[in-house]
């Protein structure tokens, strides 16, 4: 199925800020690439890259059932005047990322863009939301999803993990009805998407999931399934309790043992699956780990609170990533 790229038109446009695997699924999913019902195509979906210039690349993506499907996407540079007519951005970049690629687009966007993130971890939000005093006409949501693509050339893409994509208002004008509407496109294939007011109790539970599984996996390398095993359920009970502590400092009541239960429900779910961190840390990448354990051990010194177990791990992956 081929998708022809065209112009941006003036009206509603979507931008995906980093071309990665969950960029790239997003904009699949946005644009229905790959949906074997008959369904309205939608090209008002464009990727921004690193690139100097803008481009336009065939985008190949193969599907749960191994089907593989093209898509002809533009690829747009920071510095292109189309970006004056997005006005929903939805960024895809890794947490370390957030700031250095989205802040300067912020004056280049349409004056009432609503801004999405998407990314593992917390703290990126603070930055961005302060910066958003100056713009005040635009808006900002947070969010997560559990669904999962894997990078199998730079333009091709493999779904291989489904599940929900969660998300709500944090700051500035709301999303309006039109653009909430047209997200509601990534709600099909028995992948909910949910909206959640407010939006962080949430981001604290997804906090919980990657603080326990992201770094135990990537120290012992293993897949997310071996977590499951005795010997890790102290440990898993220690992050729990320490992000369950901090959240609390933060406004945010956790129930422990509802959060413990979610995490070994997501460790059963994806057990064949090789977390983020542990891809990263086998293939020299920068962690996420100061937006996960590191966003803990941040807030609970705001709160003079001890949270050794999350501390001891930031240490470990660190000394891990420095090898
Ligand atoms: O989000 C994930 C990640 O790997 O970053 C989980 C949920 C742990 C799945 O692997």
């Amino acid at each position: 199925m081929v998708v022809t790229a065209k112009p941006l038109t003036a009206h509603a446009n979507i931008a995906i800020l980093g071309a990665g695997a969950i960029g790239q699924l997003m904009y699949h999913k946005l644009c229905l690439t790959g949906q074997t019902v008959q369904a309205e195509q939608y090209n008002d979906v464009v990727l921004i890259g690193r690139q100097p210039h803008t481009q336009q690349h065939t985008l190949q993506f193969t599907d749960h059932s191994g089907q593989t499907h093209h898509a002809m996407a533009t690829i747009l540079s920071s510095d292109d005047t189309h970006l004056v007519n997005i006005n929903l951005l939805i960024v895809c970049v890794k947490a370390y990322q957030v700031e250095n690629a989205l802040l300067p687009l912020l004056s280049k966007l349409a004056p009432n863009c609503h801004i999405v993130l998407l990314h593992n971890g917390l703290g990126p939000h603070l930055a961005v939301s302060e910066i958003l005093k100056h713009y005040p006409s635009l808006g900002l949501s947070l969010g997560t999803t559990s669904q999962a693509a894997l990078k199998i050339s730079q333009w091709h893409i493999k779904h291989t993990g489904f599940g929900v994509t969660q998300l709500g208002h944090y700051c500035g004008r709301p999303l309006s009805a039109q653009l909430k509407h047209r997200l509601q496109v990534l709600h099909r294939d028995n992948q909910p998407l949910e909206w959640y007011q407010p939006v962080l109790p949430i981001l604290w539970q997804k906090l919980a999931i990657n603080a326990v599984i992201n770094p135990l996996t990537a120290l012992n390398k293993c897949a997310n399934g071996q977590l499951a095993a005795e010997e890790y359920q102290p440990q898993i009970n220690a992050i729990i309790d320490e992000l369950v502590d901090v959240a609390k400092c933060d406004g945010i009541d956790l129930d422990p043992a509802q959060l413990s239960y979610r995490v070994k429900q997501v460790i059963r779910l994806t057990s064949a699956n090789f977390s983020s961190m542990y891809q990263d840390v086998t293939h020299h990448r920068a962690t996420e780990i100061d937006y996960i354990n590191g966003y803990i051990c941040q807030q609970a010194q705001r709160y003079h609170l001890a949270v050794p177990t999350n501390q001891s791990l930031v240490a470990k992956i660190d000394a891990l990533s420095q090898h």
